[in-house]
């Protein structure tokens, strides 16, 4: 992601409303307006005394974790992946109206790879439900553009690792304990029926 310090917290791309019933307009706003909110306040606060470092893209900081001082690399490591992570998590959700099973490239990869969509999701139910503590399940590409399913913990990103990020599954509970509780496998169902899999195919190239 192209934007840099300092970093914005862009609108949602649609009402906080829009994902009713499956994800609750109380969830988006909290998840929005102030977990987002304070990644984004928190970066902009870790790289506000480091001009440096302030023409550094989102995916740069992150690529490059390494090359930062000491004292901010673990909270900009947290607080960049927070931003980039919730970014991609909104952009790729559709009001349930909307919604179209996937479709072109992603369609035929998912197919050769996990044999049907449904196949796939039930790879990506399973994810989400191992990942112990906070964290996020993916969909991304390998090195040789084969999909995968994969778990991060916390705010960290497979991008770090040579992956290819392609759809992101937050299960920290701010995600969806209000509705739905400590059911994560239902929240997981409900995800399914708002994901934007054009948005996803997009990320191919
Ligand atoms: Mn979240």
């Amino acid at each position: 992601m192209s934007q840099n310090y300092p970093f914005v917290n862009p609108p949602l791309p649609y009402d906080y409303d829009a994902l009713e019933p499956y994800i609750d307009t109380g969830t988006m706003i909290l998840h929005h307006d102030a977990h987002l909110q304070t990644y984004v306040d928190n970066l902009n606060k870790l790289l506000s005394g480091y001009p440096q470092f302030q023409k550094m893209t989102l995916t740069g900081l992150i690529q490059n974790i390494d090359s930062l001082p000491y004292e901010i690399a673990e909270g900009v490591k947290n607080n960049a992946g927070g931003v980039y992570n919730h970014i991609m998590y909104f952009n790729q959700l559709t009001p349930p109206e909307g919604y179209k099973e996937m479709a072109g490239k992603l369609a035929k990869m998912t197919k050769q790879r996990f044999g049907s969509a449904d196949a796939l999701r039930a790879e990506l139910k399973k994810a989400a439900l191992s990942v112990f503590g906070s964290g996020n399940a993916w969909l991304v590409t390998d090195r040789n553009n084969v999909l995968q399913v994969v778990t991060t913990k916390n705010q960290d990103n497979p991008f770090a690792s040579g992956l290819r990020p392609l759809l992101i599954i937050d299960v920290w509970e701010h995600a969806y304990y209000l509705k739905h509780y400590n059911k994560r496998a239902e929240y997981i169902d409900d995800f399914f029926r708002v994901i934007d899999w054009e948005k996803v195919g997009e990320r191919l190239s």
